[in-house]
């Protein structure tokens, strides 16, 4: 049986990788194996991909050239990690996926959405996920729950507020796009009544 791909995404500091790991407990706990991963960094390469996409004060990254390298990380994500754990018949809880780029590198870096889109294909040969939880929270917001974590801020979490403003901008419109498909999430809510959210949610489409 073919496993199931869920999606987490949103801007920084939505909330996406507590939720992972809480989802990732719950399904535990009812004796449903979970997977989770992360794009980018999901594989060996992955993670020194990560290093050069993140790290600051280093050379200037072209746009185009960080496209190439999210989507690089994103096709040896899908061979090595997401195809195998799916055909496996896994669950797999991935913190971002394409639409990361399309809210990214499209809304943020305003760069053509069909290359994004021809790139986001090559990447994924086809693979295509089952469901995407959005965490839709003020980017101002979640830039401020960054700081507060102590975590130094990486090389995307530097750029100014209006670039975090059109990757939120960008999310809304995909949720817009495809209400059926992606599931917004009130991100500002507490921790507890976003999992029961994603627990109700996967409860219905994905177990039954
Ligand atoms: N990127 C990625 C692209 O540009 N293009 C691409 O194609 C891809 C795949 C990846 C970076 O790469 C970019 C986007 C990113 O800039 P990342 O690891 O996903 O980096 O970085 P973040 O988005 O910053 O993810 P984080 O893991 O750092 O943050 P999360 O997952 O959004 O938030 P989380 O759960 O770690 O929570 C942050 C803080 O908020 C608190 C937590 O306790 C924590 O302190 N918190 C809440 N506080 C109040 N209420 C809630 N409901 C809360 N939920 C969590």
């Amino acid at each position: 049986m073919q496993g199931k791909l869920i999606i987490f995404e949103g801007v920084e500091g939505c909330g996406k990788t507590t939720q992972i790991q809480l989802t990732s407990q719950w399904l535990q706990s009812l004796g449903i194996e979970a997977v989770v991963t992360r794009e980018p960094g999901g594989t060996e390469l992955g993670v020194d991909l990560r290093r050069l996409l993140l790290e600051t004060g280093k050379n200037h990254i072209a746009s185009r050239t960080e496209l190439l390298l999210y989507a690089a990380d994103r096709a040896q994500h899908v061979e090595q990690e997401l195809k195998p754990n799916l055909a496996s018949g896994k669950f797999v809880l991935c913190d971002r996926f394409i639409y990361s780029t399309i809210a990214y590198q499209g809304y943020g870096r305003s760069l053509d959405m069909d290359l994004i889109n021809q790139l986001n294909q090559i990447a994924t040969a086809g693979l295509v996920s089952d469901l995407v939880f959005w965490f839709d929270v003020d980017a101002e917001i979640g830039l401020q729950r960054k700081r507060s974590s102590g975590e130094i801020a990486d090389r995307i979490e530097e750029e100014k507020i209006d670039f975090h403003k059109r990757v939120q901008q960008g999310y809304g419109e995909l949720a817009k796009t495809y209400p059926e498909f992606i599931i917004r999430i009130d991100a500002s809510l507490s921790k507890e009544s976003i999992q029961q959210q994603i627990q109700d949610k996967l409860s219905k489409v994905i177990i039954n």
